[in-house]
């Protein structure tokens, strides 16, 4: 499995799955969210809504998966990330789970290359670096990550992406 980091718009990288940092109600928002469904077109908010009428939405820490309408990637892997407060030990299984279910999906759909944006890290306020580290820590960890041939973190802005491009030099992290 390779490991790549860049920065850019998650909505323009060619993939066989883009991750949507999503939530509950899976009828989109701003963020990331806001521009997959601007970009995918109605086609995808459409298969939200009947994912949603056969199961309610999509819990925090679960993920769904719909075709990517106009995008270049082929599925949209939805997942919702935990709000940063509360208990913060709760949010970051929480968003661990994130990165286990949107990848176990991609065995499920024989998905071979997946882009990640920082779930969490926007609206939902959770701390960037903490937020990486679980990221590339879920990535590692994942029992079936020899079926996927790229995992690619997309990062919108420079902070996110300079602090992936430290945490991915540290070995402790593999
Ligand atoms: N490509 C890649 N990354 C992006 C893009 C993009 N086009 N746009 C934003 N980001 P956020 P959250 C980054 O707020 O924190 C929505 O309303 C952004 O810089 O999109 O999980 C949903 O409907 C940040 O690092 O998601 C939910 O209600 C990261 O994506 C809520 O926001 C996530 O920021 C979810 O909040």
């Amino acid at each position: 499995m390779i490991l790549e980091l860049l920065k850019a718009d998650i909505t323009e990288i060619q993939v066989d799955a883009i991750v949507n940092a999503a939530n509950t109600s899976l009828l989109g928002g701003g963020g990331v969210d806001g521009a997959i469904h601007r970009k995918g077109g109605n086609a995808i908010l459409e298969e939200c809504i009947q994912i949603r009428n056969k199961q309610g939405g999509c819990k925090v820490g679960e993920a769904v998966i719909t075709t990517a309408g106009n995008l270049p990637s082929k599925y949209v892997i939805h997942t919702v990330g935990p709000v940063w407060n509360g208990d913060k030990e709760e949010k970051k299984n929480l968003l661990a789970a994130c990165y286990q279910k949107s990848l176990e999906l991609a065995v499920q759909n024989k998905i071979k290359t997946i882009a990640f944006p920082g779930i969490s890290t926007g609206i939902y306020r959770f701390p960037k670096d903490k937020a990486a580290e679980i990221a590339i820590k879920s990535v590692n960890n994942f029992d079936r990550i020899s079926e996927i041939d790229k995992v690619i973190f997309v990062c919108f802005d420079d902070e996110n992406y300079q602090i992936y491009e430290r945490l991915l030099k540290r070995v402790d992290l593999e």
